[in-house]
């Protein structure tokens, strides 16, 4: 199958995660967004996924890129940044499509400062990963192709 065939998994990564790599590398981790981008796409292909990996500092964009991601699209893994924890635009965006998406962090936001132990995309979401740094996303995208097997 090529990949335009495939079923697509939109990746959305919220503000700062541009700056992966040398930003605190002991919370998140030493892998740039990049190369977390290339690990993604090369283990969603081995599944039968394409990825559409995707990163923006801006609100409204992670909004507007949800609501797209509600047509031809098998999942949605969103790390919305600091926005989970501020956000409900982008939950009432979570709400509002049925797309099932699935919640990452990197960091485990339970072991962290109490301002981030609420997150706003947590009960629209299908499921939380957190913790496991960049294998969260791999897990995701397990998540996805495991739910539409049984489905
Ligand atoms: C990333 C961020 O930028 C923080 O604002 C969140 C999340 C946690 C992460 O762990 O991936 O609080």
């Amino acid at each position: 199958m090529s990949d335009t065939e495939m079923p697509r998994i939109l990746v959305l990564n919220g503000p700062n995660l541009n700056l992966l790599g040398s930003r605190e590398p002991e919370t998140y981790g030493s892998q740039t967004l990049p190369e977390i981008g290339a690990m993604l796409k090369e283990h969603a292909s081995g599944r039968g996924f394409a990825v559409d990996f995707r990163q923006s500092n801006h609100e409204g964009t992670l909004v507007d890129w949800i609501q797209e991601g509600a047509d031809d699209t098998a999942g949605i893994i969103l790390n919305a940044g600091a926005y989970t924890h501020t956000s409900v635009a982008i939950r009432d965006a979570i709400a509002a499509i049925k797309t099932p998406v699935i919640e990452v962090h990197l960091s485990n936001i339970f072991a962290r400062e109490e301002f981030r132990h609420h997150s706003y995309i947590s009960d629209v979401a299908e499921g939380v990963i957190c913790g496991f740094g960049a294998v969260g996303y791999v897990l995701a995208i397990d998540a996805i192709a495991s739910m539409l097997r049984v489905k």
